[in-house]
This record gives structure tokens, C-alpha cells and sequence, in this order.
């Protein structure tokens, strides 16, 4: 039997080459090699106020990614997290055996609670949730990006906790970072991670922007006063553009060291350019047309609801039992 994986992404913002590269690419190569659920975790999106319109078009849209990325559902399931009501019920017993000082100490916490005016409880209570998406399905690896590695620690440590309060009940969870992308930063800082909420036009490359306006962007990214690319002197904005190449190409330090030395800023921005360009444009193309079958779309996030309940109501079961709840 194959192993299971699970992971997702909130359909809040504009999906960004930073996701693709750290998560969608990676849940494409290895969906043949285990038993792949990915979701549209909605129910994080709401930790922050979300227009409910554009949050319902959002989940249509970042559903349409997916497949536009290469998830195939013939492989994998593409369910929407609010649809399978146990990662909620889950995200409750956990929340029960989780101390708040685990919580309070998550750096994605301290950084976003710290933009708002009051700190809704579901900002503290995130990584529960994620928690709970993880375990319903007993998944035992997680493709993320670098910046979910602490929450994925976090995971463990609940998973654990629960385990030795109430006996062997979750499988732990294991992380897999992609070789390359696993933290793309952002083009006009690149000493921060590239993000959906970050403010500035030249931030992050968008999976829907237009060539032009990816090119512009890439153009304009920040680099250094070097009029050239030296491996032995990397500015943090050149060693992004050189890594966000070699994500998207596969390539290793060789053949990226053979690519990219000695060449001019301008000349290296422009291939980078033609890089990123030439894998968005077959992903929208296929974007495009997805999002022309609504009907296609809505049978696939139908299908994945239906087909994975059983394995997320058969954890609830396993785990009230284990608690000694009465249902
Ligand atoms: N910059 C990044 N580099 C590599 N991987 C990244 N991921 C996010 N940013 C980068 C990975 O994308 C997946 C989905 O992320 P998410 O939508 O659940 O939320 P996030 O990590 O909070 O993404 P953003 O873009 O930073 O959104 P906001 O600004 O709303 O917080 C995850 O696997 C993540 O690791």
C-alpha cells in the first residue's frame, strides 16, 4: 500500500512562483509515488477576514491551479477543506491537548498577529488546524515550503502528545522540502520570503501574471553595485534569481554555475526572465481552460470531498474512542 500524503494551500491572494516552487511543483513529481490528498484549506483563509464572495471565487481559482500545475486526478484528490467537516471536529481534540505556549511561541504567529489590530483566536489556533488536516488522513509525508517546517515540528510534537495521553493513534508526520524554491524571496526584498499579503507591485511573480509584467518584474528585482554574477560573492537578490532558476529547471549548483557566471546583470535577469516566462505560459494556457469547464472543475472538488471522507470520519471515530467520547 502507498503511503499518503497530504498538503495544501489557502485560496487567499495571488498564488505566487514562491508557492508553486515550494509546494505545487513538488506535490506533482512524487503524486504517482503515494497516495496524494492536496487541499484548499479555506478554513485557514478565514483566520483573517476574507470578502466572502471573493473568497468562494478564490477556491474556484486555486483549484483551477492545481490542476493547471499538473496535479492529475487521476493520481491525487483535490478536496476543499470546509468541505469534509472532521478536519474542524479533529482541530477541536487537538486544540484540547495542546499547550498555548506551543502556540504563542510559532514565528508565522508572532509575525502576523503583530500587523493586526486584535488577534482573532484562529491566527493563535492555526497550526492546530493544520494540525488536524494532517492527521485526519494519517498522511505520512508533507510537502511544504521552508517556512511551514516549524509548524510541521509543531505537528509532531501534538501528534506525540496525543499518543502517549491516550495510546498509538496518529502516524507521525514527516516534512519533504523540495531540493530547490524551498524559500523563494520576495524580488524588491529579497530578505523576505516571497508572499501572497506582502504590499508592493514588484513583490512576487504571480502564476497568473501576463509575460510582460512577470518580465518587468524580474527586470526590476533588486540586486547589488557588482556589474556582474560572481559564485564566489552572491548578493542575497542574485542568489534568488539564480535559485528560482534552478527550482524551475532542476538544475544543480554545476550547471547553474555554468549558466549564470560571469554574465551582466541585465543579461542574467533577462533569462531569467525567459525561465520563469516560458513555465507560466503553458500553465495558464491550461489555467485558461480550465476555468472555461466550471462544471469540470466543481466534479473534480465534488469527487475529492466524496473520496475522502471515509478515511477523515474513520480517524474521528478512531480518536473519540480513544477519548472516550460518546458518538
Ligand atoms: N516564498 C515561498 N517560498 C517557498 N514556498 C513557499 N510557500 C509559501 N511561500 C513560499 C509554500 O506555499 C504553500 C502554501 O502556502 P499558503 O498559501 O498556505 O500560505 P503561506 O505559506 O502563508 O503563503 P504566503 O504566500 O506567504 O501567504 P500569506 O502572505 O497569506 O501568508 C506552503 O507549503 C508554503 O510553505
Amino acid at each position: 500500500m502507498k503511503a499518503r500524503v497530504f498538503s495544501g494551500v489557502q485560496p487567499t491572494g495571488n498564488l505566487h512562483i514562491g508557492n508553486y516552487l515550494g509546494a505545487l511543483k513538488n506535490w506533482v513529481e512524487i503524486q504517482g509515488n503515494y497516495e496524494s490528498i492536496f487541499g484548499i484549506v479555506d478554513l485557514h483563509a478565514v483566520t483573517v477576514y476574507q470578502e466572502p464572495a471573493e473568497l468562494r471565487a478564490k477556491i474556484l481559482e486555486t483549484a483551477a491551479l492545481f490542476l493547471a500545475a499538473g496535479i492529475d486526478p487521476k493520481h491525487s484528490t483535490i478536496v476543499v477543506q470546509s468541505s469534509v467537516p472532521e478536519h474542524a471536529e479533529l482541530a477541536w481534540m487537538l486544540t484540547c491537548v495542546t499547550p498555548v505556549g506551543w502556540l504563542e511561541r510559532m514565528t508565522q504567529y508572532k509575525a502576523k498577529s503583530q500587523a493586526q489590530e486584535t488577534v482573532g483566536d484562529g491566527l493563535l489556533q492555526y497550526p492546530v488546524l493544520m494540525t488536524a488536516d494532517i492527521l485526519v488522513y494519517q498522511a505520512a509525508v508533507v510537502p511544504v515550503g521552508e517556512d511551514q517546517a516549524q509548524h510541521l515540528e509543531l505537528a509532531r510534537d501534538i501528534a506525540q502528545r496525543f499518543n502517549s495521553l491516550y495510546g498509538e493513534t496518529f502516524v507521525m508526520p514527516g516534512t519533504s522540502l523540495p531540493l530547490a524554491g524551498a524559500r523563494v524571496m520576495g524580488l524588491d526584498d529579497p530578505t523576505k520570503k516571497m508572499s501572497k499579503s506582502a504590499a508592493g507591485s514588484g513583490h512576487a511573480i504571480g502564476l497568473s501574471d501576463a509575460p510582460e509584467v512577470a518580465r518587468k518584474k524580474i527586470m526590476r528585482a533588486t540586486t547589488d553595485s557588482q556589474p556582474a554574477v560572481d559564485f564566489e560573492n552572491l548578493s542575497p537578490g542574485v542568489l534568488n534569481l539564480i535559485e528560482i532558476s534552478k527550482a524551475f529547471m532542476g538544475w544543480g549548483s554545476q550547471q547553474a554555475n555554468a549558466e549564470f557566471s560571469g554574465l551582466r546583470y541585465g543579461d542574467l535577469k533577462k533569462k531569467v526572465a525567459d525561465i520563469v516566462v516560458s513555465h507560466l505560459e503553458p500553465m495558464q494556457k491550461r489555467y485558461a481552460e480550465i476555468m472555461n469547464e466550471p462544471g469540470y472543475l466543481t466534479g473534480v472538488l465534488k469527487e475529492g470531498a466524496e473520496r475522502v471522507s471515509p478515511i477523515a470520519k474513520s480517524t474521528v471515530q478512531l480518536v473519540k474512542e480513544r477519548m472516550g467520547l460518546y458518538a
